[in-house]
């Protein structure tokens, strides 16, 4: 029911629905500080109230900015791209529970993207994955009750075991809640 809360543009407008009054209050105390309440100072009130009303411009346009340039690599969005142009991609689906993966496959070839599609069936968990040197390539967050699945995708380049853990805290056995994907080279 809340899916749209966690995907595409939902996820934007609740980040701005929780941005906005923090960044009015931020507006409101500097504009106290420089208006109403200004400590000793050369510099004259209307200046000083002018210069942080540019420098909160720039922050603003700075912020926004930055958050739209990176919409695009948003996990939800690059994978709806991806499922819209068509490339064959090798579909993954896997369910979460306490405390292991039901996972529709664990083999998977390199080059090809892989689309992960992941629910919960009972609390929240995570599903990361390792390169099989230490380094977290991706996670995914899985939320319980939500319609469609959370997707992501990723392409694997380099054959090897790749060990999947949950980082999401999930009760008493979570630290062992751990799978394995192989990634083999495509012929
Ligand atoms: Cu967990």
């Amino acid at each position: 029911m809340l899916d749209f809360l966690f995907t595409g543009w939902g996820a934007f407008w609740m980040m701005l629905f929780m941005v906005v009054p923090f960044g009015l209050m931020f507006h409101y105390v500097i504009r106290r500080k420089s208006v109403v309440e200004p400590g000793p100072s050369a510099t004259p009130r209307s200046r000083l109230a002018r210069i942080e009303g540019v420098w909160l411009a720039v922050v603003f346009v700075v912020f926004v900015g930055v958050n739209l340039a990176s919409l695009r690599f948003m996990p939800t969005l690059a994978a709806t791209r991806v499922a819209a142009s068509g490339a064959p991609v090798q579909e993954i689906n896997l369910t979460a529970k306490s405390w292991g993966y039901d996972l529709s496959s664990r083999q998977i070839e390199t080059g090809r993207p892989v689309r992960f599609a992941g629910k919960s069936s009972d609390t929240q968990h995570g599903f990361a994955v390792y390169h099989p040197d230490g380094r977290l390539l991706f996670t995914m967050m899985l939320i319980p009750g939500l319609n469609r699945p959370t997707t992501l995708v990723h392409t694997f380049t380099e054959p090897g075991k790749y060990k999947v853990r949950c980082l999401e805290y999930c009760g008493i056995a979570h630290h062992g809640m751990m799978d394995e994907l192989t990634v083999v080279k495509a012929n």
